[in-house]
C-alpha cells in the first residue's frame, strides 16, 4: 500500500478515503473528543452532495471513524449538508447548528440534537421539525449565508451565534439571539462588518486569556480577556483581537483588517475553514485547521482521497497581547518514536548536515539557532514588504548575510529535490527583521503540482529570544512553527523519489555568515490508529 499510496499520513487526521473539508465545530463531551467534518462520501473531489461525517477520540491522536452525523433527507438540507458547530448547552447536551443546502438552493440554518441525551457517545442525530431556524435575511443572498458558530451567553441571559455573510459590499458576521435556544431573532447589527474582505466563511469567535496559555469557555467574558474574531476568506484563515461590548453586541477590534499581507493569519501557508474548541477537559483552546491538496485533481482521483486536517494546535494570545501563538498539543509526545539530538554545532556558510537515525518521511524536529555576530545582519526596511513575495524572489539558493540556514525536508540524497524551511535575518529599522520561508519549488520533480511558496515575519528580537523552528514532517504535509509558534507555514508536497526510506531530513546555511545549532532534537513519528467503530466503546 505504500508504495501506491506514498502521500498518506501517518499522523495527521484523514479519512480511509474520499473527500474532507474543514471542520464542523470539534468538542469535548462526556470524556470523548469529537470531529465533525465536511465529507464527500461518493469521491475524491468536492462533492453536489456533502454531509457531516463524525470521528471519535480519547487523546485527538488515534481516531475511531463513526457513522456520517448528518447527511441530506429535508427540504432544508436536500442538497448538502455544509459546515457548522455544536453548543453544549448547560445541564442538557450538544446541539448542532449547520448550513444546509435547501431545495432552492438557498442556504438556510438547521438544528439537531443527540437521538437520546443520555447516550454518552451521540451517534445518530435528530433534526429539528422546526427547521430551517435561520433563512437569508432580506438583502442576503441565499448563497452568501453560512457557517454558524458555536454559540455563547451574554449577561442578558440570551444566546448569540454569528454566521458568515457579504452584503453591501462587507464582509461579516451576521448575528442572531435567542433566549430559548430555539426560536431566533436576527440582531439589528451585524456583531462586526468591513469593507476590507469578501464573503465571510466559517467564523469562529471566542474569548482569550491576556494572562494565560490557558483557553476559556466561548461564553467567558470580564478584564483579564480580549476576544478574537476569525474568518476564512480570499483562501486564507484571518482573525482580528479586540473587545466585545456584550451590552451593545458590538465586537470593536483593536485594528481593522487591512486587505494586505500585515493581516493577521493563523498560518501563511496552506490552511483553511478553521474551527477553534475550548477542551474544557484540559483547560485549552484547540486550533483545527483543513489543509487541501496542492496535486492536480487528477491526482486526486487517482489516489482516491483528498484534504488533510492539519494536527491540532494549542493556540493562546502572546503576551503582547498584538497575536496568537500556536503549537503542537502536548499529546504528539505520545507519537515521538526514536529521538536524536546534539547540542553546539557550528554551521559553516555553504555547509548542509543530515539528521540521521530518524524516519525523514514522518518527524517531529525542532531546531534552535544562534548568530554570533547578529550586527553583521544586511539592512531591510520591512515597512509595507510582503514575506511571500521576499521569500518567492530570494528561494533557498540565493545567498544572504545571515540565511537562508534551516531545514531541508523530504530531501532526497543529492537533494535534487528538498523543500526548504528556513529564516533570512535582518537589521531593521528598530532592531531586526526575522524573515521564515517555506520554498516548495525543489519539492518535487513532478509537475503539475502548485509549488507555491510561502513566507511571513517572525515577531521575535533575536537579542532576547530564540531563532527557533519546529517542522511535523508527515510524507505530504509539512507543518513549520517559527519562533516558538509566532509563525506557522504549512505546505503540501508531493516528491517524486524522497518518499519513504528515500526521504532524508537536512540542516543547511546558504548565508555568507556562518551560524550555530544550539541545539537540535528529532523525533521519529509512530503512526497514529485509525480504526472502524465496531471497537470503540465511550469511556475507557
Ligand atoms: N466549505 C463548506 C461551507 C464553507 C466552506 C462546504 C469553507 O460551509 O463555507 O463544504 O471551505
Amino acid at each position: 500500500l505504500q508504495e501506491k499510496q506514498p502521500y498518506r499520513t501517518s499522523f495527521h487526521f484523514q479519512p480511509p478515503e474520499n473527500w474532507l473539508n474543514g471542520m464542523n465545530r470539534p468538542m469535548w463531551y462526556k470524556g470523548v473528543y469529537h470531529l465533525f467534518y465536511q465529507y464527500n462520501p461518493y469521491g475524491a473531489l468536492f462533492g453536489d452532495i456533502m454531509i457531516w461525517a463524525h470521528s471519535v477520540s480519547h487523546d485527538l491522536i488515534n481516531w475511531i471513524h463513526l457513522n456520517h452525523a448528518l447527511c441530506p433527507t429535508e427540504p432544508y438540507d436536500i442538497n448538502s449538508c455544509w459546515s457548522g458547530s455544536a453548543t453544549i448547552l448547560p445541564g442538557k447536551g450538544p446541539v448542532i447548528l449547520y448550513t444546509g443546502i435547501d431545495s432552492n438552493h438557498r442556504q438556510v440554518q438547521n438544528m439537531a440534537v443527540p437521538k437520546n441525551l443520555s447516550d454518552p457517545l451521540p451517534e445518530e442525530w435528530t433534526k429539528f421539525p422546526q427547521n430551517p431556524i435561520m433563512t437569508p435575511p432580506d438583502g442576503v443572498e441565499g448563497n452568501n449565508f453560512r457557517d454558524p458558530t458555536t454559540a455563547w451567553l451574554s449577561p442578558d441571559g440570551k444566546w448569540s451565534v454569528i454566521i458568515g455573510s457579504w452584503s453591501n459590499n462587507q464582509g461579516m458576521a451576521i448575528l442572531y439571539r435567542s433566549e430559548d435556544f430555539v426560536n431566533w431573532t436576527k440582531y439589528q447589527d451585524p456583531l462586526y462588518s468591513t469593507e476590507r474582505t469578501g464573503m465571510w466563511e466559517c467564523p469562529d469567535f471566542y474569548p482569550v486569556s491576556v494572562n494565560s496559555t490557558n483557553g476559556a469557555d466561548t461564553s467567558v467574558l470580564g478584564a483579564g480577556f480580549k476576544h478574537v474574531m476569525k474568518a476564512s476568506f480570499n483562501s486564507h484563515d484571518y482573525y482580528l483581537i479586540g473587545t466585545y461590548a456584550p451590552g451593545m453586541q458590538k465586537y470593536i477590534p483593536d485594528n481593522d483588517f487591512t486587505s494586505t499581507s500585515k493581516d493577521l493569519r493563523y498560518d501563511y501557508g496552506k490552511f483553511y475553514a478553521s474551527k477553534t474548541f475550548f477542551d474544557i477537559d484540559k483547560n485549552r483552546r484547540i486550533l483545527w485547521g483543513w489543509v487541501n491538496e496542492s496535486d492536480s485533481i487528477e491526482d486526486d482521483t487517482d489516489k482516491g482521497w483528498s484534504g488533510l486536517q492539519s494536527f491540532p494546535r494549542h493556540i493562546w494570545l502572546d503576551r503582547s497581547g498584538k497575536q496568537l501563538v500556536q503549537w503542537p498539543i502536548e499529546e504528539i509526545n505520545k507519537l515521538h518514536g526514536k529521538k536524536v539530538g546534539f547540542l553546539h554545532k557550528k554551521l559553516d556558510s555553504g555547509s548542509v548536515f543530515e539528521v540521521q537515525g530518524i524516519t525523514a518521511s514522518q518527524v517531529d524536529v525542532e531546531v534552535v539557532f544562534e548568530l554570533p555576530e547578529l550586527q553583521e545582519a544586511e539592512f531591510l526596511n520591512p515597512t509595507g514588504v510582503d514575506p511571500q513575495l521576499l521569500c518567492t524572489d530570494a528561494n533557498a539558493s540565493v545567498k544572504g548575510k545571515f540565511g537562508p540556514f534551516g531545514l531541508l525536508a523530504l530531501a532526497t540524497k543529492d537533494l535534487t529535490e528538498h523543500t526548504a524551511i528556513f529564516f533570512r535575518i535582518f537589521k531593521g529599522l528598530k532592531g531586526y527583521v526575522i524573515l521564515m520561508c517555506s520554498d516548495q519549488s525543489r519539492s518535487t520533480l513532478r509537475d503539475e503540482v502548485d509549488k507555491t511558496t510561502y513566507g511571513a515575519f517572525v515577531d521575535i528580537d533575536p537579542r532576547r529570544e530564540k531563532i527557533s523552528l519546529r517542522s511535523l514532517i508527515d510524507h505530504s504535509i509539512i507543518e513549520s512553527f517559527g519562533g516558538e509558534g509566532k509563525a506557522c507555514i504549512t505546505s503540501r508536497v508531493y516528491p517524486k523519489l524522497a518518499v519513504h526510506e528515500e526521504a532524508h531530513l537536512v540542516i543547511f546555511n546558504n548565508g555568507t555568515l556562518s551560524v550555530t545549532i544550539s541545539s537540535l532534537n528529532a523525533w521519529s513519528m509512530n503512526k497514529a490508529q485509525i480504526k472502524h467503530k465496531e471497537n470503540f466503546i465511550g469511556k475507557a
